[in-house]
């Protein structure tokens, strides 16, 4: 028996949390093309006949602009060190950018961990281009290995996770086999909210949300839940609502058919849109809606 932590690290919208997904075959970290989709640290667990692998999936490092965008930054470290192997995960079908280039420096300074290169979205490429990027990428650092995946395709995991377990140091089980996340379900519940929102609004709307789930109440046929979506701008807030209600309803049919999944049973969801002023730079509401649980 052999296990240990891995780290997925690397700028956002790499694929990281689809990566992760893919890995433990379940949805326990939300997706989508909007940057700073991740915005805690979420572990995953992988299990296989003689292994335990838990992995930890990051918020995208990111130049930070409030106070939310700092403490997304200082997750992202904060697993640098902790852990037996570090995936630095790049998109291999866009070039490399300044952001690859700060967290290698980062990694540099910071860390003495192992770290394998996962060049991820393989299947948006040719066999000549990854050819290229992996000698583009090879001397920039001294990576233990590269790994060409695609996360979405599910493409090579195995040998990723073959190449992995070679740096896992420990030989117990940290979570019983049926796990595949430590998150709890109230962490879940608001996050798949929040993913339907990211999926049906534009660009400037996901980074002002927060989802705080206000009721959760089991019956025998049925689970009531409501869950609070926090905006910062009144206007926003009309943005997810839509027209007559239209796009809330919307996000709310869609997140229902999750959270049956996942809760196994009939759901009865209620949303409610409220606008609270710089949420994201105060420090109170950061912690009220969750953001430092993993730093206490
Ligand atoms: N073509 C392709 N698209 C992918 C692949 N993996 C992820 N994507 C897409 O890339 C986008 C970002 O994926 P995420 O998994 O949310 O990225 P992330 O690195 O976790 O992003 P942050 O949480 O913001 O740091 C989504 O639209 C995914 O569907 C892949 O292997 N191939
Ligand atoms: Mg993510």
């Amino acid at each position: 028996m052999k296990s240990g932590f891995v780290s997925l690290v690397g700028r956002t919208n790499v694929g990281k949390s689809t990566l992760m997904n893919t890995i433990v075959n379940d949805h326990v970290a939300i997706t989508s093309d909007k940057a700073q989709t991740t915005r805690n640290l979420i572990q995953g667990i992988y299990n296989d006949e003689d292994t335990q692998i838990v992995f930890v999936d990051t918020p995208g490092i990111h130049k930070p602009v409030s106070k939310l965008g700092n403490k997304l930054n200082s997750q992202a470290y904060y697993s640098l060190n902790d852990v037996d192997v570090i995936l630095f995960v790049v998109d291999a079908s866009v070039p490399f950018g300044p952001g690859d280039k700060f967290i290698i420096e980062k990694m540099k300074k910071e860390t003495e961990t192992p770290v394998i290169l996962v060049l991820n979205k393989i299947d948006r490429i040719s066999d000549d281009v990854l050819f290229k990027k992996i000698l583009e990428y090879k001397d920039l650092y001294d990576f233990v290995d590269v790994v060409p995946v695609s996360g979405m395709k599910n493409d090579n995991i195995n040998r990723l996770i073959d190449v992995i377990k070679k740096y896992l140091t420990d030989t117990q089980k940290y979570f019983m086999e049926e796990c595949t996340t430590s998150s709890p379900m109230e962490f879940r519940i608001r996050e798949i909210v929040r993913e339907k929102i990211l999926h049906l609004t534009e660009e400037e709307v996901p980074h002002s949300v927060a989802c705080v789930l206000l009721n959760y109440e089991e019956l025998q046929n049925i689970v009531n839940i409501s869950v609070d979506i926090i905006v910062d701008r009144d206007n926003i807030k009309k943005i997810i609502i839509g027209k007559q209600g239209s796009k809330l309803k919307e996000i709310g049919s869609l997140a229902r058919v999750d959270l049956e999944n996942l809760l196994k049973k009939k759901v009865y969801l209620e949303l409610y849109v409220k606008t609270m002023k710089k949420w994201r730079s105060k420090e109170k509401y950061l912690k009220e809606l969750g953001y430092d649980i993993f730093h206490e």
